[in-house]
């Protein structure tokens, strides 16, 4: 049985292909995240049009699962440009910025969102917030050998931090795909999203963070009975 939200998640993927589709792009990245994994499912369904693009990845799980399905999968560090970029994200307000990195993956969706000519973000509509931070903290990867300055420097700065760990089987600090340790930082309920990704950069040992300032070109938002597509 499917809930309202796995429908959801299938309609904006299904319009994300359809885009992606008609952008015929030769380099696709694509996101990780459970909504991202729907379009990758769907991707054989297209596999006479899609045959010859190229796509980079930003996860290991995505680029195993796309060339699983027969596609051919690029290092991300040959590739400069990328024509269209499909992802998910954990939290999007009203500006369209957003909150990524649920899964640890941030900072190589960064780089493939920033080295992208198209954005498409696919959430289902419970991502919808009115202020960023209302249900998640802000994904902080740092170099290992930064932890603890990065911490103490963040708590000085007034935020309530925590070091992300492994949640089942043995304990341990996640480590992301980019040997990256997670900090999850909850902000004041007040604060503007391109000011703090400011201040969170200039501290050494951060490599970058999950706020997503004015990064997207299209949001496609699934529902249960439709999309609706913000731009
Ligand atoms: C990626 O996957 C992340 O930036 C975000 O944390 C997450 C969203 O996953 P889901 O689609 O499972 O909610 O896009």
């Amino acid at each position: 049985m499917f809930s309202d939200v796995d429908i959801a998640k299938q309609k904006a993927a299904e319009e994300a292909l359809k885009r992606v589709l008609s952008l015929k792009p030769r380099i696709l990245g694509v996101g990780t995240g459970s909504t991202v994994d729907v379009f990758i499912d769907m991707l054989p369904r297209f596999e006479k049009e899609l045959r010859n693009v190229t796509f980079v990845c930003v996860s290991l799980y995505s680029a195993y699962r796309v060339a699983q399905k027969g596609f051919n999968v690029s290092q991300l560090s040959v590739v400069s440009e990328v024509d269209v970029y499909v992802d998910g994200a954990d939290e999007i307000d009203s500006n369209m910025n957003m909150i990524k990195g649920g899964g640890g993956a941030s900072t190589l969706e960064k780089i493939v969102a920033y080295a992208s000519r198209y954005k498409i973000f696919i959430v289902d509509y419970t991502k919808l917030v009115k202020r960023l931070g209302e249900k998640h903290s802000i994904p902080v990867e740092v170099l290992p050998e930064a932890l603890n300055v990065v911490y103490k420097k963040l708590k000085e700065l007034g935020f309530e931090v925590s070091i992300r760990m492994v949640k089942s089987g043995k304990y341990g600090f996640v480590v992301s795909d980019t040997r990256g340790v997670i900090l999850d930082v909850k902000p004041s309920t007040d604060f503007d999203p391109k000011e703090l990704e400011l201040i969170l950069k200039r501290i050494p040992g951060v490599v970058e963070t999950g706020l997503f300032v004015d990064m997207a070109d299209e949001i496609i938002v699934g529902y249960p009975d439709r999309v609706e597509v913000l731009r």
